[in-house]
């Protein structure tokens, strides 16, 4: 039994006012493994009060002084990496393999970030006035549990090097991971109040630290169902809203595409993080004269997929987090098929012999049309819709004709098409050839995928206020 009883306020884990106990469930067994005490509104003014008390002194900090922070931070979250690769198997199911990679990624974050904040300019002269780039405030951070520890330090690494102190409320489905988190920032010796974590629900500690005045920018990831609701909260105080929301991907293969890799491609774009990630790959538009043959490799790349438990390295799709996910993956697979889509392979109930957890069949339809729901809504678990067209006109409508623009991709073997194609299509990243990575490019989503860009300099600026200083301080530097 794992049982984390503290918040973090003020550099101390202390036990918190909230004394609710929320039970944590190992996905792939079914069992009760772990319990997390939750903080309450007054855990989150504490929280609040530290953080903005912490706040002068911090904002003031130089450069080396918060990269040598950045640095601590590094080497103390890939001290624990395992640790946390193992928490998020067992939390949330997450193959392992992949587990391990984000974990040690999350820790190279930091050093990342430290890079972007050593190469940003925080005082430049613009016309005839000196233009300073100060911290924003107080920020809150709310997370979701799928990759949850990487969405904490992304955001709590890119806050500190704009002198940012912060207020962190992580899913408290995923408390294992981010205690263990929380622990490497304590042994990184911040100063006190930069970081501070209370575990709670969203409509509590989240819905406090959306309206809460001293709280002067929220960064969110999660569903674009609670994201709206904290830019609405926030208004009234003027917060800064980063929100990094859902998605519904389109995967465009054109048709010189090198199907044999682009299609087992797709499925991986899709099935990636057990289903459970914002930027899946959710409709695959392919031509329709190729379709059949579209439909028998992604048929043999889903029944390649290994499911089962995660901590095994063989696996590549471990259970969905709760068995309210699991149920509404089952719902969605439902409607696809009365809505009249074509199972090409998986389909409702679970996997034989895994029945204990929340495992969902690797599923593809195929048939899909535009207006059905599951071309349209976020399913976040596997399941592939095929899509048709007959022009690169068409291909781009479909692609386009959604209310979410987080990531797009594109398969061609003549890169001036695929680049084409790539201009055209709206979204925030659009991957060509693969499924690609980059720490430093801009990261989020047009249209209701979100507001406002992570990582590199784009996300360094989303901390940061421009201040003009107009007049004979000018030349000063
Ligand atoms: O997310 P929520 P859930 C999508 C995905 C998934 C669905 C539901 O489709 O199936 O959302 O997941 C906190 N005020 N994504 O319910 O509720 C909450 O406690 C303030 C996509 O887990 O958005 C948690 O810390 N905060 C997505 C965080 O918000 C509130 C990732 C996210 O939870 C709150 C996750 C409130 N009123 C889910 N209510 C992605 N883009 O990757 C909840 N929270």
């Amino acid at each position: 039994m794992h049982t984390i009883d503290t918040v973090y306020i003020n550099g101390q884990f202390v036990t918190p006012h909230g004394t609710e106990m929320f039970e944590l469930v190992n996905p792939t067994t079914g069992q009760v493994d772990g319990q997390v005490r939750l903080g309450d509104v007054e855990d989150t003014r504490r929280a609040i009060a530290a953080a903005k008390a912490a706040f002068p002194a911090f904002s003031r900090s130089s450069k080396a002084e918060r990269g040598a922070i950045l640095e601590r931070l590094h080497k103390a979250v890939l001290a624990r990496a395992d640790e946390a690769a193992l928490a998020q198997v067992e939390e949330y199911g997450g193959p392992v393999n992949t587990s391990v990679n984000r974990a040690r990624y999350t820790a190279q974050m930091f050093l990342d970030v430290k890079k972007v904040m050593a190469e940003h300019d925080f005082v430049r002269t613009v016309s005839k006035s000196k233009v300073k780039l100060e911290a924003v405030g107080v920020v809150g951070i709310i997370t979701p549990w799928n990759s949850s520890a990487w969405f904490v330090a992304n955001k709590v690494a890119t806050a500190i090097a704009a002198g940012c102190t912060v207020v962190v409320k992580p899913s408290e489905l995923s408390a294992r991971q981010n205690q263990i988190l929380i622990e490497a920032f304590h042994a990184a010796e911040l100063p006190p109040g930069v970081v501070n974590v209370v575990n709670g629900r969203g409509d509590v500690v989240g819905a406090e630290i959306s309206v809460h005045p001293d709280i002067t920018k929220i960064s969110f990831t999660g569903s674009t169902a609670v994201g709206k609701g904290i830019a609405g909260l926030g208004v009234d105080t003027m917060k800064r809203v980063s929100l990094e929301l859902g998605g519904k991907s389109a995967n465009v293969i054109l048709d010189d595409a090198d199907f044999a890799k682009a299609i087992p491609m797709a499925v991986a774009a899709c099935y990636m993080n057990n289903g459970q990630a914002c930027i899946a790959g959710s409709r695959l538009l392919v031509p329709a004269h190729r379709l059949e043959e579209v439909k028998m490799l992604a048929k043999l790349a889903a029944e390649a997929v290994v499911v089962g438990d995660p901590h095994d390295s063989k696996v590549a799709l471990g259970p969905l987090v709760t068995h309210k996910q699991f149920e509404r993956v089952q719902n969605y697979i439902r409607i696809g098929i009365e809505e009249g889509a074509e199972l090409v392979t998986g389909g409702l109930g679970k996997p034989a012999g895994l029945e204990a957890g929340y495992f969902v069949k690797p599923t593809v339809f195929a048939g899909v049309t535009p207006e059905m729901t599951i071309a349209k809504e976020e399913i976040f678990g596997p399941v592939l819709s095929i899509m048709t067209y007959r022009t690169e006109e068409e291909a781009i409508a479909i692609a386009n004709g959604t209310q979410y623009g987080l990531h797009a991709y594109v398969s061609s073997t003549d890169l001036e098409r695929a680049n084409r194609m790539a201009d055209q299509l709206i979204a925030g990243r659009v991957h060509i050839n693969g499924i690609h990575d980059d720490l430093l490019a801009p990261f989020g989503g047009f249209k209701q995928s979100g507001i406002g860009r992570e990582f590199g300099e784009y996300g360094l600026d989303s901390y940061l206020e421009a201040k003009a200083i107009l007049g004979e301080t000018a030349q000063y530097r």
